[in-house]
């Protein structure tokens, strides 16, 4: 289904005055107000194909109300509504095998009729498919047999060829490689492995592309991880070349990790890819953005934006933003935008830290002042200075509001039934 923007416009204009009266209230005291906006306004998280129908756990899966995508066509038209809501998801993360797209001409001109373009290309070998040769039930890249590698690293060629056919830039790799028992494998072993095939891989990159390494402590393994955290990432992106770069995923870390100062060092190194966005309470909990632990998520902003500044960057296309998330209790799409809308305020507050008083702060070892300042940014109420941003772009002031008032989900039902399930899931 498409929104009629003259729905959007009217809902709008229904609370326009209520988000005047909050947006002047904060905008007064924001320095640089128009800059802030141009910048929430540029910067667009990329949402993945998997999150637009209902995810499951291990114990099972309960079915959604329906009006899930059935095909590609209607993942990008999914995507495109989000879009339309929040200006902010401009581009599709797509996963092969569970995207092959068979027409990729008309494929990319639906994306472009809704404004969106391809991000990073994702590879599966943590599963195998039906009509598969060589199972990957111990290992893709790291595996004992030459022949099971050299069936991930084709897959992996392919997956780019079909994110060339789209404009997509960049292949996201993560391997569930590993071991489940000490003595299961040879660790150094299965890393050369691991860093041959990746080499293979990255041999068949075209120029522009990026190849980024994601890591993840545990599970499905659960003994050893062959790419279980930044420092091993970060030594095959190293070993791999200047187009490798080490991806972060939120929950892929161990409980209490300082995330926000691997991407610190990840950013001085030239060797951050982007993040993969999502939260979580124990492991790889997959939960809406934000919805755990808003402030560790705008500790590491602050630390983007500061490390982003001081090498110059372009925060909006230097680096992959993407939201990584899938579960079971909420509408996928009301839960995206609520991800979404975690990330645009956290990066607002971010881009509020006085970063030229942080620094005197630091240089004196003023520790109380430090934390006043980050604090200060970060219980600043900085939604209305987002609902303007998405406002100005043509968005709706309020996209859950929106959704549900304009019943979206009962009207993809209708369209599609009730007993949809995403491809893929
Ligand atoms: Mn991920």
């Amino acid at each position: 289904m498409q929104v009629e923007k003259y729905k959007i416009d009217e809902f709008n204009n229904s609370i326009e005055s209520a988000h005047k009266r909050k947006f002047d209230f904060v905008a007064a005291d924001v320095n640089k107000l128009e800059d802030i906006l141009k910048k929430l306004a540029d910067f667009q998280v990329a949402i993945p194909s998997w999150a637009l129908g209902t995810g499951g756990t291990r114990f099972g899966r309960f079915p959604s109300k329906g009006g899930e995508p059935r095909s590609l066509e209607e993942k990008i038209e999914d995507v495109g509504l989000l879009h339309a809501l929040n200006r902010s998801s401009g581009a599709i993360s797509l996963h092969i095998p569970w995207d092959i797209p068979s027409n990729a001409k008309s494929i990319k001109a639906l994306a472009a009729q809704h404004g969106l373009k391809f991000d990073a290309m994702n590879s599966n070998t943590f599963q195998d498919q039906p009509d598969q040769k060589h199972s990957y039930k111990f290992g893709s890249m790291q595996h004992t047999d030459k022949a099971v590698r050299k069936q991930a690293v084709e897959h992996n060629i392919e997956v780019i060829k079909y994110g060339v056919e789209l404009g997509s830039e960049s292949l996201t790799v993560w391997l569930a490689d590993g071991s489940c028992f000490p003595g299961q494998l040879n660790f150094r072993n299965a890393f050369q492995n691991t860093l041959e095939s990746l080499q293979e891989v990255y041999a068949a990159l075209p120029d522009a592309w990026k190849l980024f390494v994601e890591y993840k402590a545990f599970e499905p393994n659960f003994y050893s991880t062959t790419v279980g955290d930044w420092g091993q990432s970060l030594l095959y992106a190293s070993k791999l070349g200047p187009k490798a770069y080490t991806l972060v995923d939120l929950g892929h870390h161990l409980p209490n990790a300082n995330i926000e100062q691997i991407v610190s060092l990840l950013l001085m190194e030239g060797k951050l890819a982007g993040f993969h966005f999502n939260d979580s309470k124990y492991g790889d909990d997959d939960l809406t953005v934000g919805s755990i632990n808003p402030y560790q998520l705008f500790l590491i902003f602050k630390e983007l934006v500061e490390g982003m500044d001081t090498r110059g960057m372009n925060h909006a296309s230097d680096l992959g933003w993407m939201i990584d998330a899938s579960h079971n209790v909420k509408d996928p799409l009301e839960d995206l935008l609520q991800s979404v809308e975690a990330i645009m305020v956290a990066y607002a507050q971010a881009l509020l830290v006085d970063e030229k008083a942080l620094k005197e702060a630091q240089l004196s070892n003023d520790v109380v002042r430090a934390q006043e300042i980050l604090q200060t940014a970060y219980r600043t109420d900085v939604r209305p200075l987002v609902a303007e941003a998405r406002l100005r772009a043509g968005g709706a002031l309020d996209p859950v509001a929106f959704y549900r008032t304009q019943d979206v989900r009962g009207n993809l039902v209708k369209e599609r039934g009730a007993k949809t399930v995403a491809t893929g899931l």
